[in-house]
């Protein structure tokens, strides 16, 4: 693809005052920067790690989902999860293919993942106990990713922006899926009510973690706002996804786990209690509830199948020593 020619490419820019101006003045116009295009080695570094942890959360958001395909309750519902999973390693796929046209290749990024070095989204290092479970990360976890991602097809960055299209139009089908799962429960038994409740309980303030630090511990809002890579800060996005899901739960007969949610008329919002900033940074450092697990599986996938990566660059080679001799002839 067009991207492997950029990889290694050193993409070196002279950074004087008069190109990081004529730069910024290009993303005040919302001219969208492109692979070749000049870029400032900061703008490029922040967007290999924004997608490149992106990247990584879809593929590892696969697991807890994936454990319970085998167990879903019906058909209809085993088909629909097994194509959200898919959908998921589908997104990791377009995101692993935006960060290449940065000059940085597949196998470097899911190295920096496997050796933990690069991050991905806290909410994934959470298990899924229930069925409920499964419902409540589609409403939630995509929920929070939709809010989080419309935005970011505007990022200023091309490629990114673009991936961004299609998966948010994917994930807003996961998030109605999810949604439907919690009506059914809701609207069923007393033990089907209580474990959406459950879930929601358990789902909740990690789902509010998802959007990252606050805007005064946040390190690279200020500049990625400045760049038009975030359209919105974290609080504020964190803030919409609060609006928007209240109301959804309340519609469930389900209650919100935070005894100081209430309606600010003033604000026209909802306010919320405190998040436990040590519980995120605990899970964010590796100590969560499944980090170890979550690991360990992606390491096992990526040793399993190294044939098949083996095997396609085997043939790759094949194909080309055929082209060559036919050439020759
Ligand atoms: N988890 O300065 P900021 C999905 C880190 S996809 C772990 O505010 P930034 C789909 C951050 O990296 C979910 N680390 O950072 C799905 C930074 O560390 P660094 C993923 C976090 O980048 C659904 C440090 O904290 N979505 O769910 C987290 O400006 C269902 C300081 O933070 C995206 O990646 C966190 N929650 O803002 C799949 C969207 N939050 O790099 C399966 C794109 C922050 O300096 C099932 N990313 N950190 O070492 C973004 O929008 C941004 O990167 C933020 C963070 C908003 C996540």
């Amino acid at each position: 693809m067009y991207s492997q020619g950029l990889i290694g490419a050193d993409g070196a820019t002279h950074e004087d005052a008069a190109f990081l101006e004529a730069f910024q003045a290009r993303i005040d116009a919302e001219l969208k920067i492109e692979p070749n295009d000049p870029m400032p080695a900061g703008y490029r570094k922040t967007l290999v790690r924004q997608i490149a942890q992106h990247a990584h959360s879809e593929i590892v958001g696969m697991l807890p989902e994936g454990n319970w395909i085998t167990r879903a309750p019906t058909l209809r519902r085993k088909a629909a999860l097994l194509a959200k999973v898919q959908d998921e390693g589908g997104h990791g796929l377009y995101l692993y293919s935006a960060a290449e046209t940065l000059g940085v290749s597949r196998e470097e990024l899911v190295d920096q993942l496997l050796s933990g070095k690069a991050k991905y989204s806290s909410i994934f290092n959470y298990p899924a106990i229930t069925w409920a479970d499964i419902g409540t990360i589609g409403w939630l976890v995509d929920g929070a990713a939709i809010m989080n991602q419309i935005p970011l097809c505007r990022c200023s960055f091309g490629p990114y922006a673009r991936a961004m299209i299609r998966v948010c139009k994917e994930e807003s089908f996961h998030q109605r899926q999810g949604y439907e799962i919690m009506l059914t429960l809701s609207r069923g038994s007393e033990e089907q009510k209580a474990m959406a409740q459950d879930a929601l309980n358990r789902w909740w303030w990690p789902s509010l973690m998802m959007f990252g630090p606050h805007d005064a511990d946040s390190t690279h809002s200020d500049q990625s706002m400045a760049w038009k890579i975030k359209r919105f800060t974290n609080d504020e996005l964190r803030q919409k996804f609060i609006d928007a899901t209240v109301p959804q739960a309340e519609f469930l007969g389900l209650t919100m786990p935070d005894p100081d949610m209430k309606w600010n008329e003033e604000k026209g919002g909802y306010d919320h209690g405190e998040i436990d900033w040590d519980e995120f940074w605990r899970v964010v450092k590796g100590d969560g509830i499944c980090n170890r697990d979550r690991m360990k599986a992606r390491r096992k996938a990526h040793d399993d199948n190294a044939w098949v990566r083996e095997a396609a660059l085997a043939y790759a080679d094949k194909a080309a020593a055929r082209e060559t001799a036919v050439a020759a002839e």
